[in-house]
């Protein structure tokens, strides 16, 4: 059972927000190339989202490396107003625990408290299609994490951008996800592969 991940695609991490990432805005319609195919093919989408107390060790003026963003509730922690996600698609937040980072989506829960392992046990989800932002944070530490879970995983290359706050920052991050076991797909690639494996789905 394939899953789709789509990580922390909020107004602060694209240009103009609070931790604006270059061209974070232009993966948005890829991103929902992604969000109606996996629609269609009826198969879980996960949208996680990063919600922060105002005071947290994460923001720099108490002690984190980060400008404050995605302050729960605030305008810049709302998803892009371009990103379409269905009303059925599962909301996570992570990075309430105002003494941790929580990169990873693996530190995200639902609105009824449910973690993105157990969710992810629930629907039965063997392989994991991860896009947003920002490939070297949340999207880094939420691939190796779904590798440690034993998920394949799977990296849309297309469809992430980094911070980063080393200029190599996000070629490091692939390379790192790809030499712990993710794979790197494309649009076209992973759609045509889904078309073959639902075509061959016995009816
Ligand atoms: C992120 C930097 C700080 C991310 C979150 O979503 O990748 N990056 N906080």
């Amino acid at each position: 059972m394939k899953a789709l991940l789509v990580v922390d695609v909020q107004n602060d991490f694209c240009p103009g927000g609070a931790l604006g990432i270059h061209g974070g805005h232009k993966i948005v319609p890829i991103l929902n190339k992604y969000i109606e195919f996996f629609e269609r093919e009826n198969l879980p989408i996960l949208v996680t989202r990063d919600w922060h107390p105002k005071v947290t060790k994460h923001f720099e003026q108490f002690g984190g490396v980060w400008p404050m963003h995605c302050v729960e509730g605030s305008p810049g922690a709302k998803f892009h107003p371009d990103l379409k996600f269905p009303k059925d698609a599962l909301v996570m937040s992570k990075g309430m625990d105002p003494e941790k980072d929580s990169y990873s989506a693996f530190h995200a829960i639902d609105l009824s408290g449910m973690a993105l392992a157990n969710l992810l046990k629930t629907f039965g989800v063997t392989e994991i299609y991860i896009g947003g932002l920002a490939t070297d944070y949340c999207v880094k530490f939420s691939a190796l994490d779904a590798l440690k879970g034993g998920l394949d995983v799977f990296i849309l290359t297309d469809a992430i951008a980094g911070v980063n706050l080393e200029p190599e920052g996000s070629c490091l991050a692939l390379e790192e996800m790809v030499s712990r076991g993710a794979k790197k797909t494309i649009s076209e690639e992973l759609i045509l592969c889904l078309k073959h494996a639902s075509t061959a789905r016995p009816k």
